[in-house]
């Protein structure tokens, strides 16, 4: 049976764009053959870090963990955020993602070949991708905006607010 059209979020985490690991992180994730329709660099709040793995709050490496997430380890307060559409999208990208601890990941895989665990104990593992549909749904969400998706992938509804204050270029 022909698996189906799933989304899913991947983050190339600030160790990734550290190491100058994003070209060949998008070159092991393009052997999937799915299309890429978000794309975002995004500067994390601890709000964002915070709600993104609210699943691990009570976890002992919650604190690194988001301090991680941030960049704050690294002097790299940035990390890219990806949706990535297609056929059984969000185990194919798990499995070129590789096992959480990048010390059991296939070396092959992306943790695998670029991960490390501090001494510290904290898993450097390079990327991020959801683990389920009702996971992508919600870290999708979190991550982008409706229109910062060039396809309708989820419902969404216009808003126009007086009181909204934005940017523009000068
Ligand atoms: P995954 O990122 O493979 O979905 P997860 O959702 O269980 O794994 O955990 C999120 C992140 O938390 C993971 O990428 C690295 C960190 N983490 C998980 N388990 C850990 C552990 N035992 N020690 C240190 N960091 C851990
Ligand atoms: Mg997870």
């Amino acid at each position: 049976m022909a698996e189906p059209v799933q989304q899913t979020l991947i983050i190339i985490k600030p160790d990734g764009l550290k190491k100058s690991l994003t070209g060949n992180i998008l070159t092991k994730l393009s052997e999937t053959r799915l299309v890429i329709i978000g794309a975002r660099v995004v500067k994390v709040s601890r709000e964002l870090a915070e709600e993104h793995y609210k699943q691990l709050k009570d976890k002992p490496f919650f604190e690194d963990l988001i301090l991680y997430i941030q960049g704050k380890r690294h002097n790299c307060e940035r990390v890219l955020a990806l949706v990535y559409q297609g056929p059984g999208a969000i185990s194919l990208v798990r499995s070129i993602a590789g096992a959480t601890n990048p010390e059991e990941a296939e070396p092959t895989s992306i943790r695998g070949a670029y991960g490390r665990i501090t001494t510290k104990g904290v898993y450097e593992n390079v990327i991020h991708a959801s683990s389920s549909p009702e996971e992508a749904e919600r870290e999708i969400k979190l991550w982008f905006r409706p229109e910062e998706i060039v396809l309708p992938i989820f419902p969404s509804k216009p808003i126009s607010r007086k009181d909204c204050h934005f940017l523009e270029w000068a």
